[in-house]
């Protein structure tokens, strides 16, 4: 095992006092409770965070409204695209700085957070800024008739809601930071970020970047802490908008304290138990590939992955032979060997939850292959595949957020869709085959927010994304994020 080496730079980060970014500066709050930041390859503690008070997030809030009636309102839609394209280019000077931090505190693959934590945040960023120049309204004639020969004209303006609160996860803590931060940005609103309590560094070394971008300072804030200081910040009366990623529960309980505190718009992105089906015709080499690609990636904690996957009874049994064989051959170890690919759990209290996953796969269902967690150091687990033995099983109904796909072999297309809908969440789901012809005949009828062929876990800057069902509400990317960001004035003028 070769590990990567350290950057002198982020040693240096690492050994800082950590706590929130408000107005442009580092802000450590002395008598905030620390928080320890864990490194899951390891157990041990890296950094520590401060759990803001309500005092802290008030002041980052203050600094965001003050940004946002102030410097970022002056700053015109051109300037605010160029200012994201540069945050996007410092992204990718500081790539490798980036890369190792994030993975340090989340445990994900540091090829995954060269690739996706900070390249193809870099790409979004790119996206997202050609919208600045293009949030517009439009023009409308009215309808009524005119009395006495006076004339009607009107439009509409999209104006920015003003200070968004972002709450971000742990598993794709910079991308969706990224989602958030720069929808808010380029709409012309300002944003306060929390991070999720288990990987809380990387966002701060990215506001220190947006300062030197020039995004001004307040119009893009952090404050750090756990679930209270999450609860407070969507909370504070000078919030106009939550978006938030996370859990059902916590999510439900986010949009409710938003509601109840200021009638706060929220949009969620929830959880997911995400179908794949693989039809009678399917390519087993494709698809095999596919579900190692996309629900093992990041030890399948990614909330698009696919991790129920019903397959024609036909083919199930080759299907499981072949998964079985790719993921005996993945290379299991830290995150940090290159040459790795597949690595720990994100924290403890996850690793817990998916050990239990197993000894409950163990009585209810078959285990094919996995199903044990690694002795030694660190939050490790075996990639592991499970037969169901019925579509009432618990692996094929909660979501794992882990490194589990469960199969279960279907006999028609009507048993198919009646299976892939036949859950509380609709995030995503796939269809793998090349009879295009039924595939388009069964995507109206599956229950998703997004709909693969011969992929999954796809995510595009232009497509939209977003669940159905408990898998959220709102959609992020494409054009459809603007209407969630801005407020529609109606303009009327007679002449
Ligand atoms: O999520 P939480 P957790 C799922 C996954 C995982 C489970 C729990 O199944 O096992 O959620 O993970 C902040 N008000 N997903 O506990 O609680 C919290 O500090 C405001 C799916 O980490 O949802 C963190 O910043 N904020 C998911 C964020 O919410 C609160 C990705 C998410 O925490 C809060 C991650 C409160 N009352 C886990 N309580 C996905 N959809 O991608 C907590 N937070």
């Amino acid at each position: 095992m070769k590990e990567v080496p350290l950057l002198p730079s982020v040693q240096a980060f690492l050994e800082r006092d950590h706590g929130n970014f408000i107005d442009g500066q580092f802000v450590i709050e002395a008598s905030a409770e620390k928080i320890p930041v864990i490194n899951p390859d390891t157990g041990n503690v890296i950094s520590y965070i401060r759990n803001s008070s309500a005092s802290a997030i008030n002041d980052a809030v203050q600094s965001s409204l003050t940004s946002f009636r102030g410097k970022w309102a002056e700053t015109s839609p051109y300037q605010k695209g160029m200012i994201i394209n540069k945050l996007a280019d410092l992204l990718e000077q500081n790539s490798e700085e980036l890369a190792q931090i994030e993975t340090l505190c989340s445990g994900k693959s540091i090829h995954l957070s060269r690739a996706f934590e900070v390249g193809q945040s870099a790409v979004f960023l790119r996206y997202y800024a050609g919208w600045a120049t293009k949030i517009n309204g439009e023009t409308i004639t009215p309808s009524l008739p005119s009395f006495n020969g006076e004339k009607y004209t009107a439009f509409t303006r999209r104006e920015p809601v003003g200070v968004v609160a972002g709450i971000v996860p742990w598993n794709f803590s910079v991308m969706i930071g990224i989602w958030k931060i720069a929808s808010a940005l380029v709409t012309g609103c300002t944003v306060v970020i929390k991070p999720s309590e288990f990987t809380p560094l990387t966002l701060l070394r990215v506001a220190e970047l947006a300062i030197e971008a020039g995004v001004p300072a307040g119009a893009f804030n952090i404050v750090n802490g756990n679930g209270r200081a999450g609860q407070e910040l969507i909370s504070h009366p000078g919030v106009s908008k939550v978006t938030f990623t996370g859990s059902v529960p916590t999510g439900i309980s986010v949009a409710k304290g938003a509601m109840e505190a200021n009638l706060t718009r929220a949009t969620l992105e929830l959880g997911g138990k995400n179908p794949a089906a693989l039809l009678h015709d399917v390519d087993a080499e494709l698809a095999v590939q596919g579900l190692i690609t996309t629900a093992y990636v990041h030890q399948g904690q990614v909330c698009a992955s696919p991790e129920r996957i019903y397959v024609h009874r036909s083919r199930i049994d080759e299907i499981l032979e072949k998964l079985s064989k790719g993921l005996a051959q993945l290379k299991i170890g830290s995150p940090m060997d290159e040459s790795a690919q597949f690595g720990p759990l994100a924290n403890s209290g996850h690793f817990q939850k998916v050990k239990n996953y197993f000894d409950i796969a163990r009585k209810e269902s078959e285990i094919i292959c996995g199903g044990e967690s690694l002795g030694g150091r660190g939050y490790y687990v075996q990639p592991t595949v499970v037969l169901a033995k019925s579509s009432n099983d618990t692996l094929l109904r909660e979501e794992v957020f882990g490194p589990i796909t469960t199969f279960l072999p279907f006999d028609t297309d009507e048993e198919l869709i009646s299976l892939m809908n036949d859950s509380p969440f609709g995030l995503t789901a796939s269809l793998w085959t090349n009879d295009m012809s039924k595939a388009l005949r069964l995507i109206p009828r599956i229950e998703a927010g997004t709909v693969w062929v011969n992929t999954h876990t796809f995510l595009d800057p232009s497509v939209p994304f977003g669940g159905v069902k408990a898998s959220g509400m709102g959609r992020e990317f494409g054009g459809a994020f603007i209407d969630d960001y801005t407020e529609l004035k109606s303009v009327m003028i007679r002449y």
